[in-house]
């Protein structure tokens, strides 16, 4: 009764099966201010995420008046960008190991950006932290990929 087709069969039911219980879901707040400092307005929490292949993120309008959308030069090569609406509750599976920068439309310049790291290889590390950036979320880019460097040097470390 085990003809090949049908261990292929049970088999990739398997791979199927463990793939979603595996496939973990992640929240990112879009919040008018930070929870954690007060004083910082327009935020992304957590803003920097580590997640891996096959995980989706959520970015939740838990404040009015933002949206999510992933910045030019700062995706791996061959994904396509996002551009949530403004309020939406907006889901996205990421399957492409690598860098993923976005920020929100309205708050860019005042530092409203976040980072989201797909599992081991991030090859294009060092291309997304050359993308020049505006206002506030040049310094706002520069701690998450300086908090990136001092995790994954922990990471390597151990
Ligand atoms: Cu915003």
């Amino acid at each position: 009764m085990c003809t090949p087709v049908f261990k292929r069969l049970v088999f990739t039911s398997l791979l199927l099966l463990s793939t979603s219980l595996w496939a973990e879901e992640h929240e990112v707040l879009m919040l008018d201010s930070d929870p954690a400092e007060p004083g910082r307005t327009n935020v992304f929490s957590p803003a920097l995420l580590f997640i891996e292949p096959g995980d989706t993120v959520t970015f939740v309008p838990t404040d009015k008046g933002h949206n999510s959308a992933a910045k030019r030069g700062m995706l791996p090569e061959g994904v396509e960008r996002w551009n949530s609406s403004i309020d939406e509750r907006f889901s996205i599976e990421f399957t492409t190991e690598g860098v993923y920068g976005y920020l929100c439309v309205p708050h860019y310049e005042l530092g409203m950006v976040g980072l989201v790291i797909v599992g081991d290889d991030l090859a294009n590390l060092a291309e997304a932290r050359k993308v020049r950036h505006a206002g506030a979320a040049r310094k706002a880019f520069r701690q998450l990929f300086d908090e990136l460097d001092a995790q994954l040097a922990e990471r390597d470390g151990n």
